[in-house]
């Protein structure tokens, strides 16, 4: 027994010992909802483009791997979080440009925003993108991205980056050569998912609020940890409101608009991103002229595969 015994001695002799009270930051550690340290952020094309115009004067692709700028999520002000599980960049090729070939445990996802007939060559297979275009990357597959058109491309770029920051597993190889050897894809290849297909699907459900997950040409999500889906809201429709453990980013392809989030509310239109942390209530409604189509990526696999996807509507 230690005489005059106090809470403080005790949990500094703890802390010595590299221990710390449970009690004292219970609250903390089990929160009462799931509180994700991400806001609600819209990124505008309008104002981003610009920064990525003046990156391809200033920068190339010698000098940049990539030439990409991060979305940051303010409510975080770190990289590589967008949200919390997931990262979103905006990433430009000029045309002559060739983006080296590297590959990581990281899964990525394109979508394609500007430019036409630019690829990416994902595994030994070319992909030509189009806007509109969901081009897969998975795990660990060499990549390069060229562009042997006249026109720039840019695209938004979608990865599982910020798990890694949480399992060490991550890490990057460089190809031994600028190019990884590839022919061009098959038509139906389990790496392109091409906008008109998916709108089709979407067009072809009922109601003023559609969605389509997309699904793997080989069945399931399109990836363990990152999953897509494709929205359509007709003029003056709501998406209705609910909220989910997943946290999202979405893309607006065509539209203009507004989404309540939490108690945020984001005016977007064509090209702009946002970011959906987890757990808060959203609602979209079209404010357009004509139906708006959103594309968006979750972690929703990822949670699934967890046993703690959750959803339900506000
Ligand atoms: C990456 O490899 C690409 O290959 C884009 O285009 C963005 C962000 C973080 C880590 C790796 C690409 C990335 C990235």
């Amino acid at each position: 027994m230690i005489a005059n015994d106090t809470l403080e001695e005790l949990f500094k002799d703890a802390a010595k010992r590299a221990a710390d009270p449970l009690w004292v930051v219970m609250e903390k550690v089990n929160p009462e909802e799931p509180n994700p340290k991400a806001i609600p952020h819209v990124w505008r094309y309008q104002e981003m483009r610009p920064l990525l115009e003046r990156a391809g004067r200033l920068v190339d692709t010698e000098r940049a791997e990539r030439r990409v700028f991060m979305l940051i999520n303010p409510g975080i002000a770190k990289l590589p979080y967008t949200t919390d599980t997931l990262y979103a960049g905006l990433q430009l090729i000029l045309p002559g440009e060739v983006a080296r070939a590297h590959r990581h445990v990281a899964f990525a996802l394109r979508f394609i925003i500007e430019g036409g007939d630019a690829y990416t060559a994902v595994g030994g297979e070319k992909v030509l993108m189009n806007p509109g275009d969901l081009v897969l990357t998975p795990s660990f597959e060499y990549h390069d991205h060229g562009n042997e058109t006249k026109t720039p491309m840019i695209w938004l770029d979608g990865l599982d980056v910020p798990l890694y920051q949480w399992l060490p597993v991550h890490f990057t190889n460089q190809y031994s050569d600028k190019r990884y050897p590839s022919e061009p894809a098959p038509k139906d290849s389990r790496l392109l998912y091409p906008w008109a297909e998916m709108q089709q699907q979407l067009d072809a459900l009922a109601g003023s609020f559609a969605a389509k997950r997309y699904v793997h040409r080989h069945g399931g999500e399109i990836s363990h940890t990152i999953g897509a889906q494709a929205e359509r809201i007709e003029r003056g429709g709501s998406a209705g409101k609910r909220r989910e453990t997943s946290s999202s980013i979405y893309h607006v392809y065509q539209g203009r608009g507004k989404t309540r989030i939490g108690n945020a509310t984001i005016e977007w239109e064509k090209n702009d991103t946002f970011a959906i942390p987890a757990w808060h209530a959203f609602e979209h409604l079209n404010e357009g002229h004509e139906s708006a189509y959103l594309f968006r990526f979750d972690d929703r696999p990822l949670l699934e595969s967890m046993a703690v996807y959750r959803t339900e509507e506000v």
